[in-house]
């Protein structure tokens, strides 16, 4: 057999190759009678089953089965993130819930077990300073509402009287703290929005009644306990049940100076 190395003319495929079964093509002699071998390799290469495959590539209904796994695993993951997203968000809301309400809670009671902090008999008789004309002298309950009241007292201890109100204002609960005109005076309310999506919120009066607590016959006068129930609301639903979830916080005081 002659090598292509040894052949100096360029080897022409044209007619030269014979097909045989199995086979695909088998050496033939060239003009002198002497066998070419590369160029029917070659071509038994490109016939060959498996390079038909590989030169092939993907089908279209390959491609569209494997777009589709795709799709459906990307769609299943991008599903579970925004689920674990959710948990995530919702967790926070309670937590933030937790500790509003907490807050609100704390806040009221100290609020509330100042109200009629000082009285007008802490000081001398000759100073004539009452509720009514001194920012020194506090009056205790003015209003009392049942989801809203207003009383006055020294809540920060320094000296001078501060009218503290609690308004429930749809679902959001505001409180207002200023501080007394010098002439015993209110100034208007300056209110702060002190909780959102407040879904209850419920003030019961007590009073003092031969040594016991009672509710009949309460007064803002009278009153000397306050017991208060907040309900919060979170902003969004659990991604679980589609449910809001709702918690309510409760604090009962009694105010020092009045009982
Ligand atoms: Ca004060």
């Amino acid at each position: 057999m002659k090598t292509l190395g040894s052949k100096k003319t360029p080897i022409s495929h044209g007619g030269h190759c014979q097909r045989r079964p199995g086979i695909g093509c088998a050496p033939l002699p060239d003009s002198d009678g002497q066998e070419i071998s590369l160029q029917c390799i070659r071509t038994a290469s490109k016939d060959s089953p498996t390079a038909r495959s590989s030169e092939q590539g993907f089908s279209l209904i390959e491609l569209l089965v494997t777009t589709l796994v795709m799709t459906i695993v990307m769609g299943s993951l991008l599903a579970l993130s925004n689920q674990s997203q959710a948990r995530s968000e919702f967790e926070q809301d309670l937590v933030a819930l937790n500790q509003s309400g907490r807050e609100v809670a704390d806040q009221i009671y100290r609020d509330i077990r100042l109200a009629g902090f000082p009285q007008q008999k802490l000081f001398a008789a000759s100073l004539n300073w009452t509720a009514a004309t001194s920012n020194k002298v506090a009056s205790g309950f003015t209003t009392i509402n049942a989801n809203g009241l207003t009383f006055q007292g020294d809540i920060d201890n320094d000296g001078v009287v501060e009218v503290v109100e609690y308004n429930l204002s749809g679902t959001t609960l505001r409180r207002s703290e200023v501080e007394k005109n010098n002439d015993g005076t209110v100034p208007s309310a300056d209110y702060q929005i002190f909780a959102e999506n407040v879904t209850g919120l419920t003030f019961t009066y007590n009073r003092l009644n031969s040594g016991v607590w009672a509710t009949a016959g309460v007064t803002a006068a009278n009153t000397a306990r306050v017991d208060a129930a907040l309900t919060l609301q979170t902003p969004r639903q659990d991604p679980q049940s589609k449910q809001y979830r709702n918690t309510t916080f409760q604090t009962s005081v009694v105010a020092r100076n009045l009982e």
